[in-house]
């Protein structure tokens, strides 16, 4: 099977995962619920389920107790793009190729959806101590998870980010830049990644490891995010370019210019993949993902 075949089969699976979880239709606020539901089913690449997927089968895992974990951190990354795409942060109308939340459902249902989303990630995720599983490990993926979306990982980072923009009192430079990538994008690929390894049976030195080469992952993810923002098409993106722009925002991209944004993608993931096989078990799809992610046009 080629790989966009392999990549197809995986989404459709994480989308049937991400369904079976998603709020009982009749126990929650009509329209709450309709925006919930809007929002999860946007589309989207589901990144980060897959990087969990595939993280926890390599280590040799193969029970359902993942599932809820997987349907988890695709609601808290759903639920910060709802967010981010409020009037108060970046004020964008669309999103994966559809009309944002706040523009369908309204700027304060927007912000009621963001939080309920992210409330209901770890309602979802806790669904996992239900399976017969190694507790301490289930504790350790909580504690990744919730560590990782916060004050200490893509909020903390986000809220440098939101000083970055209006070139505000804060002087960007890379250092500032690395800062803000690694905590607002490159925790949120560390943490499925680190849960995949832990439920997967990892030992503490691969899953360190592990976190190391999602590191590497995220800060080559947002740099290339970055670089579609400047040479790609509202169409092919699904959302508009030229969004750091418009929000004066400073950028890896106009800090060392386009050629070196690019060639840093490279190498980032040229080291990540070079981490990734001294670690054991079946690796070819994750690799091939990687490579293609550095490589993306959307
Ligand atoms: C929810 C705890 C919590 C905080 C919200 C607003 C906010 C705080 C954080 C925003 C973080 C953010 C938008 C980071 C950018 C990361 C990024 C490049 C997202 C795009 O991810 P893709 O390309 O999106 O995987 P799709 O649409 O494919 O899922």
């Amino acid at each position: 099977m080629i790989f966009n075949e392999k990549l197809t089969q995986r989404v459709e699976y994480v989308e049937g995962v991400i369904d079976s979880f998603l709020p009982k239709k009749d126990k929650c606020p009509a329209t709450l619920y309709a925006s919930m539901v809007y929002s999860m089913q946007a589309g989207g690449k589901r990144l980060r389920p897959i990087l969990m997927l595939e993280t926890y089968r390599m280590f040799g895992g193969n029970k359902a107790v993942i599932e809820p974990f997987m349907a988890a951190i695709e609601m808290i990354h759903t639920s910060s793009l709802v967010h981010d795409d409020l009037p108060a942060i970046d004020n964008d109308e669309l999103r994966r190729g559809k009309k944002t939340t706040h523009a369908v459902y309204g700027e304060a249902m927007g912000v009621l959806c963001g939080d309920a989303i992210l409330n209901y990630a770890y309602e979802t995720a806790l669904e996992a101590f239900r399976y017969n599983a190694d507790r301490e490990k289930l504790f350790m993926a909580m504690k990744v998870l919730s560590e990782k979306a916060g004050i200490y990982g893509m909020l903390g980072g986000q809220s440098v980010d939101v000083e970055n923009e209006k070139r505000g009192n804060l002087t960007p430079d890379l250092e500032m830049l690395d800062y803000i990538h690694k905590h607002k994008t490159a925790a949120l690929i560390e943490a499925p990644m680190m849960i995949g390894a832990i439920l997967g049976g990892a030992q503490k030195g691969e899953i360190v490891c592990v976190e190391e080469i999602a590191e590497k992952i995220g800060l080559a993810f947002q740099i290339q995010d970055d670089v579609l923002d400047v040479i790609s098409t509202d169409e092919e993106l699904g959302k508009p370019v030229h969004s750091d722009e418009k929000n004066e925002k400073i950028t890896y991209v106009n800090l060392v210019g386009l050629e070196q944004a690019r060639a840093k993608v490279a190498a980032l993931t040229n080291e990540a993949i070079r981490l990734l096989e001294t670690l054991p078990g079946e690796k070819e799809f994750l690799e091939q993902l990687l490579q293609t992610l550095a490589y993306r046009k959307k």
